[in-house]
C-alpha cells in the first residue's frame, strides 16, 4: 500500500515516540524489522498468525459489579496482529487487543486501582500502544506504555470518574490506521452506587476501515490509505467484520419477551460519528457519551456516539421480533456492513402490536 507519511515525517514521529521510550529512531526501525514502512505499520500486519475469527462474543463481558469498596485490580493486554475475514472470503490484516474487536471489556468500580500491563506479540512487525480515557495521565497512559514487539510495560491508574470509555492504540502518526485495524476496546468505570439490574447485557464496537476493494467483491483486503485520508471508508461494522452479529455469519445476539438489555457501544472511528438505532425498538434508558454521572435520557430513536466515545443504552423487550440495531447512517448498514441483531422470542402482545387481516 502507498504508505500515509512520507519518509521524513515517519522519522520525525518515529523519532518522538521513540524519545519517550528513551530510545533512538533507528533503534526502533530495528526492532520493527528495519522497514520503515513496516514499522509505522503501514504494511500488512501478522506474520502468519491466520485467525478463524477477531469478532468479539457480545456476551463476553464481566458481571455487573456488586460490592461497595474499592479494588485493585490486574489487567494483561496483549497486542496481536492477526490476519482474519472481514467478510466470507476476503481476508484482512488486523490489528487488535487480545486477538479480538473490539479489545476486552474492562470493568471496574470508581476508586478502584489498577495496573494494566501491555504486552506487545513478539510476532508484531510494529510497535503498539494504548490510551485509556478513563485515566488522568500524560497520553491517557499512552506516553508509558509504548511497546516494541516481544515487550511489555505497565502502569498503575486509579478511576477517579465514572463513565463508560474507550481504550486505543496511540502509535504516534499512525493511531488511525491502528484504529482502522481494530486496535480499540472500552473501559466501564461504574460509578460508587452501581448500575441498576438488567436481564442481559452485550457488548458492541463499531468502526470503519479503508480498504482498496469494495464489499461484495473477491480477494484479499488491502488498506487504502488515500481513502483514509479521504475518510471514505468501505466497511462500516460491529464487532469487526461485515454483519457479523447476525444470524447469517457468527450468529445474532438472543433475548426473550420481557426482559430489559443493556448495550455497551464504543466507537472506535477512527472517523465516522455513528447514529446507533435499534430498528422496531427505541433505546428506553440512555446514558448519553457513557456519563454515569449525568442522569440517563429517556426514550432516544438513534443516538450519535462520535468517534472516541461510547454509549450505554437499555431496551426494553414487550414483543416478539428481530431487532437489527444499525448505524442509521443507512448506507453503512445496507453496504458497508453495519448490521447486527438481536432475536427476541417469546409470546406475541397483540394489544402492542398485531397485524390486521
Ligand atoms: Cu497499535
Amino acid at each position: 500500500m502507498r504508505a500515509l507519511l512520507s519518509r521524513r515525517e515517519l522519522l520525525r514521529w518515529l523519532g518522538a515516540g521513540a524519545a519517550l521510550l528513551g530510545l533512538e529512531a533507528r533503534d526502533v526501525m530495528a526492532a520493527a524489522g528495519g522497514d520503515a514502512a513496516k514499522a509505522a505499520g503501514a504494511g500488512a500486519a501478522g506474520p502468519g498468525a491466520v485467525a478463524a475469527r477477531v469478532v468479539a462474543d457480545p456476551r463476553d463481558l464481566p458481571p455487573p459489579i456488586r460490592r461497595d469498596a474499592p479494588l485493585a485490580h490486574e489487567f494483561v493486554l496483549e497486542a496481536r496482529e492477526v490476519t482474519a475475514e472481514i467478510e466470507p472470503g476476503a481476508a484482512y490484516d488486523y490489528m487488535t487487543f487480545n486477538g479480538r474487536v473490539p479489545g476486552p471489556l474492562l470493568r471496574v468500580r470508581e476508586g478502584d486501582t489498577v495496573t494494566l500491563t501491555l504486552r506487545n506479540s513478539i510476532h508484531s512487525r510494529t510497535w503498539h500502544s494504548i490510551d485509556l480515557h478513563a485515566v488522568y495521565g500524560p497520553g491517557g497512559a499512552a506516553d508509558v506504555l509504548q511497546v516494541l514487539p516481544g515487550q511489555a510495560r505497565s502502569v498503575r491508574f486509579k478511576t477517579v470518574y465514572p463513565g463508560a470509555f474507550i481504550y486505543h492504540c496511540a502509535v504516534p502518526g499512525e493511531m488511525d490506521v491502528h484504529m482502522a485495524r481494530g486496535m480499540f476496546g472500552m473501559i466501564v468505570v461504574e460509578p460508587a452506587g452501581g448500575l441498576p439490574p438488567v436481564d442481559r447485557e452485550f457488548y458492541l464496537g463499531q468502526h470503519e476501515t479503508y480498504t482498496r476493494q469494495l464489499p461484495g467483491t473477491p480477494g484479499p483486503r488491502e488498506f487504502d490509505a488515500e481513502r483514509l485520508l479521504r475518510e471514505q471508508a468501505t466497511y462500516v461494522v460491529f464487532n469487526g467484520a461485515f454483519n457479523a452479529l447476525t444470524a447469517a455469519r457468527f450468529g445474532a445476539m438472543q433475548a426473550r419477551v420481557g426482559e430489559t438489555v443493556r448495550v455497551f457501544m464504543v466507537n472506535g472511528g477512527p472517523n465516522l460519528l455513528s447514529s446507533l438505532h435499534p430498528i422496531g425498538n427505541v433505546w428506553s434508558r440512555v446514558w448519553f457519551m457513557g456519563a454515569f454521572a449525568t442522569p440517563s435520557m429517556r426514550f432516544l430513536q438513534s443516538v450519535p456516539v462520535p468517534p472516541g466515545n461510547a454509549i450505554v443504552a437499555e431496551m426494553e423487550l414487550p414483543v416478539p421480533q428481530t431487532i437489527k440495531i444499525v448505524d442509521h447512517a443507512m448506507t453503512r448498514a445496507l453496504s458497508k456492513g453495519a448490521v447486527a441483531e438481536l432475536v427476541v422470542s417469546g409470546r406475541e402482545n397483540p394489544a402492542l402490536f398485531a397485524a390486521r387481516p
